[in-house]
């Protein structure tokens, strides 16, 4: 397996937070966000994953959360045209790294918009977030390029995979009190309590589970099902409302 990730620019402390809304917003920490991102990388590699760096833009704090650009279908990478304004700049440098990888690229063209956060392939079947990033375009395209079973998905968080992920073809982590598990068919669906309501979100690597740290009950439900479960700490790109599966674009 792959992964492309994006390093973190000086101008990370300006990432957006909750689209700006957000009354509490809390300063983010630059130099920590590298550590932070550095151990990230460390857990890739760690289990075999060969990582691609796309060096950091300053004129595009939230570039670290690469997942958000393209979305790869059995080896297709589809960039994306980002729902917030700001982030649409992006995707160049992203779509330069995946040509380099030998991976065929499509872009997205407005009006669809599509962040990657909103796409969560389970088994055959592409479930897709109809959020304030992702419109019914950016759905249909997706569909019409992936050539998959797409299932829209209403999110009022930010993302779908802010809420649910899979952790292999049959088994996905929900937050508690967010979707109707009943969205998801022909799986286990793991609710997670509202506690840690984070830990929903996980990376499925060969033979191991990246999981946000601090997180027992999730890492227990995992570990009973026989899962490899490695921590992993991401507190400052929480603080942009970043989740583990944003930090990298798998190419299996
Ligand atoms: C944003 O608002 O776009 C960033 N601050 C966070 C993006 C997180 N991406 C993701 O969950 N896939």
């Amino acid at each position: 397996m792959r992964a492309l990730v994006r390093e973190v620019p000086d101008s990370f402390v300006n990432a957006l937070q909750d689209d700006g809304r957000r009354a509490d917003a809390r300063r983010i920490h630059v130099s920590k966000a590298r550590k932070q991102h550095a151990r990230y990388v460390d857990a890739l590699v760690a289990r075999g994953v060969e990582v691609v760096r796309v060096p950091p833009d300053e004129a595009y704090p939230d570039c670290p959360f690469v997942e958000d650009q393209a979305v790869v279908v059995d080896g297709r990478a589809l960039v994306t045209w980002a729902g917030h304004p700001s982030r649409r700049g992006e995707a160049d440098a992203v779509q330069a790294a995946l040509d380099a990888m030998g991976v065929p690229t499509e872009r997205l063209d407005p009006p669809a918009t599509l962040d990657g956060g909103d796409v969560l392939a389970l088994g055959g079947t592409l479930y897709v977030g109809r959020s304030r990033r992702t419109n019914g375009e950016g759905v249909a395209a997706l569909a019409r390029f992936a050539q998959r079973p797409v299932v829209p998905v209403g999110v009022s968080g930010l993302h779908l995979k802010s809420v649910a992920t899979a952790v292999s073809d049959r088994l996905l982590l929900l937050a508690a009190d967010t979707l109707d598990p009943t969205t998801f068919s022909d799986c286990e669906v793991v609710v997670v309590p509202a506690g840690e309501s984070a830990a929903a979100n996980v990376v499925a690597l060969p033979g191991a589970v990246l999981i946000l740290a601090g997180h027992p009950i999730t890492r227990a439900a995992l570990e009973e099902r026989g899962h490899d479960v490695v921590e992993v700490g991401i507190g400052e790109f929480r603080k942009a409302d970043g989740s583990l599966t944003c930090l990298s674009v798998l190419v299996p």
